[in-house]
Parts: C-alpha cells; sequence; structure tokens
C-alpha cells in the first residue's frame, strides 16, 4: 500500500500528539523532524526485518564495508525518496502550510567522516540496498562527527560537532549484539592439548555495543543495516574502571573522528580505534556465520562473507581474521590464511606517501601484543614464500614490518585477493609506480573500480527543477535506469529544453545567493558565472591556482580591463593540524574582503568563502554552480568526486587531467570540457630531474609575477606572513605540486570560459551533454562491478516491498 497525504497527516498529528503533546500548527521544525522522521521509521521496520530474516534463510553471500569513516550526510529526505514517500510527503506538509525543506533543516548531518573517502562509504551504502545486494556497513559511532568550522578574522578555528546531543532518530542500540574487545597486557602461548593457545595477562577489556542504522534502497530494494561501534565498560569489569576517569578513558575511544583527511598523524588512539571495530565487527561476523546460520564449517566462510578494506586502516582486519580462526576456531594457520585471501579486498585512495599508513612496532606490541606477533608471522612467512623467487631487493621492498613500522598497505595487499584503485589513472600509477612490485607478484589481483555517486542525492534531492526536467524530456524511468540519461542529449539543439535548462540553473543561483546574503551578508549577482571548488583544502587539490587566478581577475578590473562577471564560491576544511592549508584559508579570506568592499571592481568579481562545508551544504551549492574547478596536480587525485556530482548538475569542468577529470573527458568528449595542465608524463619528468625551477617562470612571466608579488607587495591587508609563506612555497625548487607550471594554461582555460559563457546557447549546450553523461557515475553502476568482479554477491530474493 502506498502512503496518501491523508494517511500521512492523520500519522502525522498522531506522532506530534503522543511525543509532544503538540499539533501541527503549534509544534516546532525540530518536533515535526522527530515525528515525520518516527513515520519513515515505521515504514522501513517491518521490511528490514524482514530481509534479515530472508537473508538468513537464503544463506546468500553477504559484503561487509569495513571503513573508519561513513559520511551519509542528513537521512530523511532520502529516505523519503528511496521509500518512495518524498512526493506525496512535500504535498502532504504544504497542504498543512509546512515546508519539508525547513524541517528536513532540523536535521544534524551525520558527517563521521572528512571528505570523498567517507562520502563514498556511504554512497555504496545506499548503492547496494538500492541494488539489491546485502551489504552491511561497519564501523565506529563517533560522539563527535568530524569538527565544525569557523572564521574568525579569516582564520579556521575548530569546534566540536556535537551531532548527538538532541539525539539520533536513525539508530537502533543493539545491546544483544555487544562483543568484547581486548587491549594491552602481555600474551603467552600456552600448550592446550597440542594447540598453542593464547593467555592475556593484564589486558583491558572494553565492551563494544552495536548501533545500527537502516540503510533505506531505492524503490523497490532492501532494507540493509549500517553497523557502527560505540565502546562502554562492560558490566562485568565494573570494578577494573572504578574512577570516572578510566570510564572516560573506555568513552575516549569512540569519542572523535581524526580531522585528517591525508596527513598521517600517528596517535594511538587512532590506532585503538582502528581495532576496535575491525575487531567488533569481524567477531559480530562469526558470531552470526557460526550460530544465526549455524554453520561450523569455517573453510566455507567465502561463500558467505565478504570484508572490504576501505583504504588501509581497516586493515587489521587481516590479522585480527587469522587471530579469531586460528585461536579462537582452532583452524590451521594455511587453512586460515587461505580463508582469509579469500574473503578479505581493499580498496587504495591515495598515491600521497604520506598518507600511507604505517604504525610503529613497538606501539602495536603494547597495545596489541597477539596481533604483532600474528603480523609477524604473516611478514616472516611472505618473506620465506618468496626468497628464492625473487631478488632480495624485492622483499625487502614489499613486507610488511620494515625499520621497526608496520606498512599497513602491505599487510592489506599481501592478506587480500583483490586491491582496487578508484580511477583509471590512479588504478595506472598503483600498477607501473606506486605499487609496481605487488604488482608484478600479483598482476591478477590488481583492478580499477572507478567512483561513483548517488545520482538520487545530488540530482532528485539537490536539484529537484531539473530532475523534473529530465521527466519532462527523456520520460521518467530515468530515476529507475541511469542510462536513460544518455536520451537527454537528443535535446541538444531544441530551444525550448535549452532555455529551461538556463531558467532552472539560475533559479537555482538564485536559492545560493539567497543564502550566501543569510550568511555572510554579501550580495552576489545570480546572472554571474558561478565559479565553484568544493572539496577538502590541500595543497594537492591547489586552491591556490584558483587564488593566483582571483588575483590575476582583480588586477585586470583595477587596470579597467573587462571580464564577464563572476563569483568564486568555495567550501573546504583544512585538517587542525595542517599549517600550509590553513593559510591558505586565511589568504584566501583576505584576498575575498578586499575584494568584495573594492568599489573599482563594483560586483564584477565576488569572493565567497562559505563556512563549514558538509554534504547539507553541497546540496545547496552545487545544483547553482556554472564551472567546477578540478585542478588537481596531475597524479595526486585519486578520482575526485565532486568532480561528477558538479557535471551531473550541468556545471562545465576546468580540469587537469588527474583522476577521474579524464573519465569525465572520454564521457562528454574533448569539446565539453576545458582541460588544461600537465600531463602525467612532464609532472613525472620534472619530479625525476627535478628539473622544476618556478622562480625561473616567475622572472619570465610578467602576469605571473605580478599575480604572485600581490601575495607580498602588501596588495592584500592582513596577511603578510600568510601570503609570504604562499610565495615562498610557490617559488621554491622543491614544490610538488607544481602550480606555476600551471598557471599560464590555466589562464588560457579560463579565458576560453570567459568566451564560452558569451556563447550562451552553446554553454548550455555543453552542459546538457554534461548532464547526459553523468549516468556513466552512477554508483550503481559501480556497485555492479565490485559486486560482480570482487565481492562475487548474487542479489537477494524478495517479496516487493510493502510500504
Ligand atoms: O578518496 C579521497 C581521494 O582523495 C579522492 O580522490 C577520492 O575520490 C576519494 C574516494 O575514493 N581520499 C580521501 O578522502 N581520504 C581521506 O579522507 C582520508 C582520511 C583519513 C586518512 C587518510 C585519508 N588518514
Amino acid at each position: 500500500m502506498q502512503l496518501t497525504k491523508e494517511e500521512f497527516k492523520k500519522r502525522l498529528e498522531r506522532k506530534l500528539d503522543n511525543y509532544f503533546e503538540e499539533d501541527v500548527k503549534s509544534a516546532s521544525n525540530s518536533d515535526l523532524y522527530a515525528a515525520v522522521s518516527a513515520i519513515v521509521r515505521d515504514g522501513y521496520t517491518p521490511q528490514w526485518r524482514r530481509i534479515r530474516i530472508a537473508e538468513t534463510n537464503q544463506k546468500q553471500k553477504q559484503v561487509y564495508y569495513f571503513s573508519i569513516e561513513f559520511l551519509p550526510g542528513t537521512l530523511l529526505k532520502s529516505n523519503l525518496l528511496n521509500l518512495g514517500w518524498l512526493k506525496t510527503v512535500r504535498e502532504a506538509l504544504a497542504d498543512l502550510h509546512l515546508d519539508l525543506d525547513k524541517i528536513a533543516a532540523a536535521e544534524p548531518d551525520m558527517a563521521l567522516g572528512n571528505g570523498g573517502l567517507g562520502r563514498l562509504a556511504a554512497a555504496f551504502m545506499d548503492s547496494l540496498a538500492s541494488t539489491g545486494y546485502t551489504g552491511n556497513g561497519n564501523g565506529i559511532r563517533y560522539k563527535y562527527g568530524l569538527f565544525k568550522q569557523k572564521f574568525v578574522n579569516g582564520y579556521q578555528k575548530e569546534l566540536p560537532n556535537d551531532w548527538l546531543k538532541k539525539e539520533d532518530h536513525w539508530e537502533v542500540r543493539r545491546e544483544s549484539k555487544s562483543v568484547l574487545v581486548r587491549f594491552g597486557g602481555k600474551v603467552n602461548m600456552v600448550d592446550d592439548n597440542g594447540w598453542m593457545t593464547p593467555q592475556y595477562e593484564g589486558e583491558r577489556v572494553v565492551r563494544a555495543v552495536p548501533y545500527d542504522v537502516a540503510v533505506v534502497g531505492y524503490k523497490d530494494g532492501l532494507t540493509n543495516t549500517l553497523r557502527l561501534w560505540d565502546a562502554e565498560v562492560p558490566p562485568e569489569e565494573e570494578l577494573n574502571y572504578p574512577t570516572i576517569t578510566d570510564r572516560r578513558r573506555v568513552e575516549d575511544l569512540t569519542s572523535i573522528l581524526y580531522p585528517d583527511d591525508s596527513n598521517y598523524e600517528g596517535r594511538l588512539l587512532r590506532l585503538k580505534q582502528e581495532y576496535f571495530f575491525v575487531s567488533a565487527g569481524l567477531q559480530s561476523i562469526l558470531n552470526y556465520y557460526t550460530k544465526d546460520l549455524d554453520n561450523k564449517d569455517l573453510t566455507k566462510l567465502p561463500n558467505y562473507v565478504a570484508v572490504h578494506i576501505n583504504d588501509t586502516h581497516p586493515a587489521m582486519a587481516i590479522a585480527e581474521l587469522m587471530r579469531l580462526l586460528v585461536d579462537e576456531h582452532r583452524v590451521d594457520w594455511d587453512t586460515a590464511w587461505n580463508i582469509t585471501q579469500k574473503v578479505m579486498s581493499y580498496t587504495n585512495h591515495t598515491i600521497m606517501a604520506e598518507a600511507m599508513e604505517k604504525w610503529d612496532v613497538n606501539m602495536m606490541s603494547q597495545l596489541l601484543p597477539r596481533i604483532m606477533q600474528i603480523i609477524t608471522e604473516i611478514d616472516r612467512r611472505f618473506c620465506v614464500g618468496l626468497k628464492g623467487h625473487v631478488s632480495d631487493d624485492v622483499i625487502e621492498r614489499t613486507r610488511i614490518i620494515k625499520n621497526g613500522q608496520v606498512q599497513m598497505a602491505h599487510l592489506a595487499i599481501i592478506g587480500s585477493h583483490s586491491i582496487n584503485g578508484v580511477a583509471a589513472l590512479h588504478t595506472q600509477l598503483l600498477e607501473t609506480k606506486v605499487l609496481k612490485d605487488f604488482y608484478n607478484l600479483y598482476p591478477d589481483r590488481f583492478n580499477n573500480k572507478t567512483n561513483g555517486i548517488t545520482l538520487r542525492r545530488w540530482l532528485q534531492i539537490a536539484n529537484p527543477e531539473l530532475s523534473d526536467l529530465l521527466d519532462e524530456t527523456i520520460g521518467k524511468n530515468w530515476r529507475n535506469d541511469s542510462d536513460e540519461m544518455l536520451n537527454f542529449e537528443k535535446y541538444y539543439h531544441d530551444t525550448k529544453v535549452l532555455h529551461k535548462l538556463s531558467d532552472i540553473k539560475l533559479d537555482n543561483k538564485k536559492k545560493l545567493a539567497k543564502f550566501i546574503k543569510e550568511r555572510t551578508g554579501i550580495v552576489v549577482d545570480p546572472t554571474a558565472i558561478f565559479d565553484v571548488q568544493v572539496k577538502r583544502l590541500h595543497a594537492y587539490k591547489r586552491q591556490t591556482l584558483k587564488l593566483l587566478h582571483i588575483l590575476k581577475l582583480y588586477q585586470d578590473l583595477k587596470a579597467g580591463i573587462d571580464h564577464p562577471k563572476r563569483v568564486v564560491i568555495f567550501g573546504a576544511k583544512a585538517a587542525p593540524s595542517y599549517v600550509f592549508a590553513k593559510q591558505v584559508i586565511k589568504v584566501i579570506n583576505e584576498t575575498a574582503n578586499m575584494i568584495n568592499n573594492d568599489p573599482d571592481v563594483n560586483d564584477k568579481l565576488k569572493v565567497i568563502f562559505l563556512e563549514d562545508y558538509d554534504v547539507s551544504l553541497a546540496e545547496r551549492i552545487i545544483p547553482a554552480a556554472d564551472v567546477s574547478e578540478q585542478i588537481s596536480t596531475t597524479t595526486k587525485e585519486a578520482s575526485g568526486t565532486s568532480n561528477m556530482k558538479l557535471m551531473a548538475n550541468g556545471a562545465l569542468t576546468v580540469a587537469t587531467m588527474d583522476g577521474a577529470n579524464i573519465e569525465i573527458k572520454d564521457a562528454v568528449g574533448e569539446d565539453n570540457i576545458f582541460s588544461f595542465g600537465l600531463n602525467k608524463d612532464q609532472v613525472y619528468k620534472y619530479y625525476a630531474e627535478h628539473s622544476y625551477h618556478p622562480r625561473e617562470m616567475y622572472e619570465n612571466d610578467a602576469v605571473m609575477k605580478k599575480a604572485v608579488d600581490a601575495l607580498i607587495d602588501g596588495t592584500i591587508p592582513n596577511c603578510s606572513a600568510e601570503g609570504q609563506a604562499l610565495f615562498n612555497n610557490f617559488l621554491g625548487d622543491n614544490e610538488q605540486f607544481l602550480v606555476l607550471a600551471d598557471f599560464e594554461a590555466y589562464l588560457r582555460a579560463q579565458a576560453k570560459i570567459e568566451q564560452t559563457w558569451k556563447q550562451k546557447r552553446l554553454w548550455e549546450q555543453m552542459s546538457l551533454v554534461n548532464i547526459a553523461h553523468s549516468e556513466r557515475f552512477d554508483v550503481d553502476k559501480t556497485i555492479e562491478r565490485y559486486a560482480e568482479d570482487i565481492w562475487h554477491l548474487k542479489k537477494l530474493e524478495v517479496e516487493k516491498a510493502d510500504r
């Protein structure tokens, strides 16, 4: 039975009355949010239970996606959409003079992730449920999500993100599924009836309690589970935690998400977090397998279970599964290793050396003595196995333990049957450069899986007007089958459709302009080019290149050289300890201040750096973008995903040939993207020959010199130290990100953007092509490839949901 408007209104009244003794007239948005989300919960709960039963009965293979980050954003509208209720509920609320968007805004973002990696994990959850695969998420229920960003005098300040303060309406505590996780102490191996068994002494025991969040699939999809673990003192251990400080130490384990998107910080707490959720997750999988499925034969585990390791943070799963199999279930080492390799698969998300995780052997031995023993044994056998087959150098380069450190990527590769990169170029670089030795050892394990995005969220939720236009032109079935979006290209010469497209964009830009006015007090002209760069702040992503372009535009305008009106919009958080990234934020903010208040510039150029970029803010910015800035140093951005979201919303991409930008170019064709900059061979040539001398470029290019000098000649007020830091960085021979090397090409690409902007029809046509071809990056397609090539899953057979 589909929900009707009348039925919804009845349920709403009842909930408001029961929960708050309020009615629709008196209830606050936050009360209304609680009531609507309760109705949604009632909508999926019966199916959630039914599916769990079906899974157990059908004993289908399931995937468990282990990720230290999940970044779903808000869930109300996406659950409504996936239940097929969004339109009905929106209209029913409107009948009651209520606005769904305002009610939904009362939901705090579930920001248990930093950026692309965490968002991808959330997208995969949605997609597994939507495509009909039983996939479970396994992660941490952080009490504080990614920090809230504030600007104070142009500097980034970080505030705690207390997202659970008002209670989360989606999670269900499942105390009966709790497990125990052990840390520290000593381990002695003793002979127990011929089996060497560990005996622990003086270890600390922590209780892992799961909180399950339903992942509601789209339309006739499944309802899967995202399981997030919380750390508590075990009731039977209370005497061992007598003081509040002792207890707090346990609770601290799941207290904060590390705000560290690439620069790796070696912290004991982080190591504890990694082991905690990995051990809890694997224990609960084995409990399910041996008890619920009543399966005693662990050699069959790979027929029922796939565990995916999202980046190296959960790589200890390999050692922990070995521990559980060998120590707890008494499986012999070789058999256990065989099982483990068949179960595990691993995705790499970066080639940046500093983001490759390594742990100190001493630290690991103290915190996780048995795990360290097992990793040592895996390493020993790996070396012994290769001895005589490959050179000793190769063994030295590929082994897990080196120079007193555990190389987590090596552990992940050696213990998995599949290793994938996240875009074609990235995978190619893994195979030929970064992980070349491993590729030579295990060529069959390597494969590419280009990332994807939840088109449902980025079109149907974030851009309903564009979605309606697609309905009107190509019919509604694109909502179920994204291939059909390609038909939109047939409207390339349709003036009416092109006009509509431009009206929709203008409308979205007006909404964003209003939001910008509310947030910053700055008025921007919605008819200007909205030029958007939204992503974490990182030197390799080169927000700095955009900054230099802004300075150049400013200097032109001051000198009377005209340009089309432009509003540059940034959204970006910097890791709190990342000094350079924070200096960039300060300089951009001061530059913005200077330009936005300069009457000479009038409203020809505005620079808006919106605070606290998160999924909800992305949903406002992305539909309003004309230009998508994807300007990383070629080879450095593994894939990127904001590039895909922006293209789906009709923005035109200015891009280096990096990560998935290359595949975007393949999809839309050269004429529908502004590509520029060094190619990968040129980048590697600079590195290999140490031939990058930016000072020469700067001295020989007057335009570049003028823009760069603005950083230090007092042009930009209030940031002389930070300006100097950027200046020094750009001109250093060891500047890795080659900002100045791409400057001129970038200006040319921007000049082309300006010319194209003046040809309104052409711009709309290019935009239309981009929208049509974004189907290629539908995450459901990515998931189908993981399911088939890596996890070997079949779809679960369930009766159609009765919602
Ligand atoms: O993963 C990102 C890459 O930079 C993107 O190119 C890619 O599209 C995306 C999804 O594959 N990596 C990323 O977001 N990394 C992290 O957030 C991260 C977090 C903690 C950490 C290291 C990296 N210690």
